[in-house]
């Protein structure tokens, strides 16, 4: 496949399987995040694969985010897939309770973060009146949940971020989509409470949780559909769970 994606949140989760499956298919990449670590091991390892270029910078930064667009060498500046993918929940606290540190992340993170490296990239789609664009939403941004409260507000906003480019991108004949998954096992539970593992544990035992491969099927499944077609909106749920609340656990 002759076609180069940008993965943003790409060293781990479900941006991380995404890479990996979309090298597989040879989709060339741009792999982005803050551990530089880890984005050196995955331009090794799927370098074998496939073209690979990394870019580690802070989706909260502007100026990082639009120097680091901007310094992709020509060979990987036209890009045709962007996988709005880096996010993360930060606190389960109800409102009254809730850490302003953290409201902070999760709005400058999940809402800004994804307008800065849109906003950077989508000149490079409309000038040539084609591109794909996944927005990875949650059923954070469909429901509201205890304790969820500024999280699922960034995951609405992402919901709603996506019908918005699909309606202004639509006369530029660009594709977006959104994919809003329910409990998925990843880091995610790790970053929400703050390295306490053995509490992240419990968000995914006693039932058969979505893995990242799971997701990044999904998303490979929308990116290759024939031009025309346009998968706009997807939740996908592990069959254990109901609503973003309902779990039948054993
Ligand atoms: P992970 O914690 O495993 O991955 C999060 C990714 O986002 C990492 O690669 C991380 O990279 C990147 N990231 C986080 N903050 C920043 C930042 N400030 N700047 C740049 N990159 C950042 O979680 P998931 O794979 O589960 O999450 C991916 C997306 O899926 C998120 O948008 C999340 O909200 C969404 N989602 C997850 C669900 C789940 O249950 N897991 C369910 C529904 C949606 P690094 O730390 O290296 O910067
Ligand atoms: C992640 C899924 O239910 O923790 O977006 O909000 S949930």
């Amino acid at each position: 496949m002759n076609q180069t994606a940008f993965i943003t949140g790409a060293t781990s989760g479900i941006g991380k399987a995404t890479a990996e499956l979309f090298a597989e298919n040879q989709i060339r990449l741009i792999l982005c995040g803050r551990r530089k670590e880890r984005l050196e091991e995955l331009q090794k390892k799927l370098g074998k694969l496939t073209d690979v270029i990394t870019l580690q910078f802070d989706v909260r930064n502007k100026e990082e985010v639009f120097s680091a667009i901007n310094s992709l060498p020509k060979n990987f500046s036209d890009i045709d897939i962007l996988i709005n993918n880096a996010g993360n929940a930060h606190g389960l606290s109800s409102i009254q309770d809730g850490d302003i540190d953290d409201w902070d992340a999760m709005l400058d993170i999940n809402v800004k973060g994804l307008l800065y490296v849109s906003k950077a990239i989508i000149p490079k789609m409309t000038e040539k009146n084609r591109g794909f664009i996944v927005n990875i939403g949650s059923i954070a941004g469909k429901e509201v949940y205890p304790n969820g409260n500024v999280y699922c507000a960034s995951k609405h906003a992402v919901n709603a971020l996506n019908k918005a480019m699909r309606i202004d991108l639509n006369k530029h004949n660009i594709r977006v989509s959104a994919i809003h998954p329910g409990a998925v096992e990843t880091e995610f539970s790790d970053v929400r409470f703050k390295g306490d593992t053995e509490k992240a544990k419990t968000v995914y035992s006693g039932y058969n949780a979505l893995q990242a491969e799971d997701i990044a099927d999904i998303i490979y499944f929308v990116i290759t559909r024939p031009y025309h077609v346009n998968i706009e909106d997807l939740v996908v749920y592990p069959t254990a769970q109901a609503t973003a609340t309902i779990m039948n656990k054993s």
